[in-house]
């Protein structure tokens, strides 16, 4: 283990040094090929928190080293989930610190003794920081707690005898003014008032920090020569889709490259060899954004397939959507055409399994966005699982990729170690993102401390550096600053804006949120001249709370303060206003505070996803913009998901 991060973590300070490396090679969602497999480590796990007084008692004692058992109690977690809801454990909810995961994965022979192939361990999303062993050799760490990372574990499985292999990971929930989102440890040293040794982690965003294995664990194999990062980027002319590509392979310096385009009938209509190139599809099916279209989010599927003059060969198959995004002074456009978000703020977040992946639960996200009649969603506050990004590349709903960025208030956050963190997520997640093309904008920051000194540094660069990332979408960055005062904007391609007039002030006058909000918008747009989104609007309402008149939440008082904003919406969606973003798509979990009554209650769904009445209101309107915007015929009400193929 690093000793830097021994050292760090006795001060509870920044123990999140540059250990983790970045970026290396490309980051292909693991799918299952001729040439690869996929072995996925769900399932429980063994388990142990460090409630040592200095959390270090696991590195001490060199738990990686044998089975976690030999080294204690252990118990058993299941994976993907955060760890803090599964027991009744309240210490273990609160906790903060390292926690150590543990299992044993069982590999097939031909993956120990083929010196051909590939072992890699990937794991999906660990929550924060995380180290990693594999048979008890230190093989990867990682920071970040919404971005893959993954070790080439192949040399230590295939030089023994063994069959199976024992994979430990060590994570750390706690968050410092450097991280992405930042936090800070506060001691409580007044013995008369705490315990001793006592210490809370403060936060400034409005989200519990849950922790632990959120996503899949897998390994996956690829041959020694193999496919290592695909790019695509795509475009329109004179009805031709044109897919620009780029390739690059690992491994050997001599391979042949060809590559095919299939449209959804598993018709080639395209087909190139090489490295990069240009594919054109006359007449192409263009990707289409659910209700703009009657055929939204067709997507073509790019083969490669890449051979080695020897007997290795490589395939890997990604899903394509040809579409283009442009941003004029007061329009978005997808496909030449104007695009209105009229869509929700969700957050990865439910009962029990906290930030865990959990199909059903995503299935039931999904379906619901489809009755609601919503086209899009915001990644508030942080990327969220891959699978999710695939679903909206097949059903249709444009996404606004947010990074972590989210709660930084501290003048420390702004300095350049943060800036440093912060490219490298931003680089991360355009690696892992690019290409999806449900992903049509970055949201580099939610709500930033923008007005403070370091700021027009910080945000002048991770705007413009993001842009060069990738510079075929949009860059825009959340605020509720003063239309003046905001540093971010004048380098945004969209100004992402959230009020809460009538709650967060003048607490229940619903009659200032017309002037208000009309004021808000007439100044962002009259001093940047740029779209502009309502990124964040809502009221809380405990679901079965009724009041009218209506009272600040009741089911009523959500409903009416929602009528107020749409009023205004409709009169400026005629002139720069581009979207509508309600907050949030369901109630969710907060850390505990006297304005939260278990939680964030602004859902227009419960967390168990039951409808609040304004899920309704919403869903009126959002079918009848869908149907203004489509002018011809209306859409029918009735969609089914998953009728088309799907490759994972
Ligand atoms: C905001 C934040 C969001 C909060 C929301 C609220 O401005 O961006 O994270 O949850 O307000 O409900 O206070």
């Amino acid at each position: 283990m690093s000793p830097k991060l021994s050292a760090c973590w006795v001060a509870l300070g920044p123990l999140l040094c540059s250990c983790a490396l970045a970026l290396q090679g490309g980051m292909l969602f693991p799918r299952e090929s001729p040439s690869r497999e996929v072995k996925a480590l769900d399932g429980l796990w063994r388990f142990r928190a460090d409630f040592s007084e200095n959390r270090l008692q696991g590195f001490e004692q060199q738990w990686y080293r044998q089975p976690l058992r030999e080294s204690g109690p252990t118990l058993d977690m299941p994976v993907p989930s955060s760890f803090n809801d599964i027991t009744q454990e309240a210490r273990l909810r609160n906790f903060i610190g390292w926690v150590w995961y543990e299992r044993e994965a069982i590999l097939p022979q031909r993956w120990t003794q083929d010196s051909d192939m590939r072992v890699v361990l990937r794991i999906n999303s660990a929550h924060y920081y995380a180290v990693v062993w594999v048979n008890g050799i230190h093989v990867v760490e990682h920071e970040g707690g919404h971005l893959p990372f993954e070790a080439d574990i192949s040399k230590l499985v295939q030089s023994g005898p063994l069959t199976t292999c024992r994979v430990t990971i060590a994570i750390n929930n706690t968050l410092t003014p450097h991280t992405l989102p930042p936090g800070s440890i506060i001691y409580k040293a007044d013995t008369s008032m705490y315990p001793k040794g006592y210490f809370v982690q403060d936060t400034n965003f409005d989200f519990f920090n849950y922790a632990g294995l959120h996503r899949a664990v897998v390994l996956y194999t690829t041959p020694t020569t193999y496919i290592d990062d695909i790019t695509v980027t795509t475009n329109v002319e004179q009805n031709i889709g044109l897919v620009n590509y780029w390739i690059s392979v690992k491994g050997n310096e001599h391979f042949q490259l060809e590559v095919r385009l299939l449209d959804e009938d598993g018709q080639v209509v395209a087909q190139e060899t090489g490295d990069q190139g240009q594919l054109q599809v006359p007449g192409a099916n263009l990707w289409w954004p659910y209700l703009m279209h009657d055929h939204p989010a067709y997507l073509y599927s790019l083969e490669v397939r890449m051979m080695t003059a020897g007997p290795v060969s490589d395939f890997y198959t990604l899903p394509v959507g040809i579409r283009t995004v442009a941003v004029t002074e007061s329009k978005f456009l997808i496909n030449g055409k104007p695009f209105y978000f009229h869509g929700v703020n969700k957050h990865e977040d439910s009962d029990i399994r906290g930030k865990g992946f959990d199909w059903p639960l995503l299935m039931k996200d999904f379906n619901l966005l489809y009755w609601l009649g919503a086209n899009s969603f915001r990644t508030s506050h942080y990327p969220y699982s891959e699978e999710v990004l695939q679903l909206c590349d097949r059903y249709g709903i444009v996404v606004i990729d947010e990074c972590p960025g989210v709660g930084i208030v501290l003048p420390q956050s702004l300095g350049n170690e943060s800036l440093r963190h912060h490219l490298e997520v931003m680089e991360e997640l355009v690696r892992r993102d690019k290409n999806h093309p449900a992903v049509v904008m970055w949201s580099v920051a939610n709500e930033p401390s923008s007005a403070l000194k370091p700021a027009g540094y910080y945000f002048k660069t991770l705007i413009t550096h993001t842009k060069t990332l990738d510079p075929t979408r949009p860059v825009t960055f959340v605020t509720n600053t003063k239309y003046d005062a905001d540093l971010g904007a004048p380098y945004v391609d969209v100004i992402c804006v959230n009020s809460y007039f009538s709650w967060y002030h003048d607490y229940g006058h619903l009659e200032v949120i017309q002037p208000q909000l009309k004021s808000q918008f007439e100044n962002w747009y009259k001093t940047h001249k740029k779209p502009v989104i309502q990124s964040e609007y809502g009221a809380e309402a405990i679901a079965g709370f009724h009041e009218d008149p209506p009272l600040m939440f009741s089911e009523e008082y959500q409903k009416a303060l929602l009528e107020n904003y749409h009023s205004v919406f409709d009169q400026k969606r005629k002139e720069y206003v581009v979207g509508e973003l309600i907050w949030n798509f369901a109630d969710f979990m907060t850390n505990q505070t006297p304005t939260r009554v278990i939680g964030n209650k602004k859902g227009i769904f419960t967390r168990q996803r039951h409808p609040k009445n304004v899920a309704f209101i919403l869903r009126e309107r959002y079918w009848r913009i869908a149907n203004e915007t489509r002018h011809h015929h209306s859409v029918p009400r009735t969609q089914c998901l998953g009728t088309r193929p799907f490759t994972f």
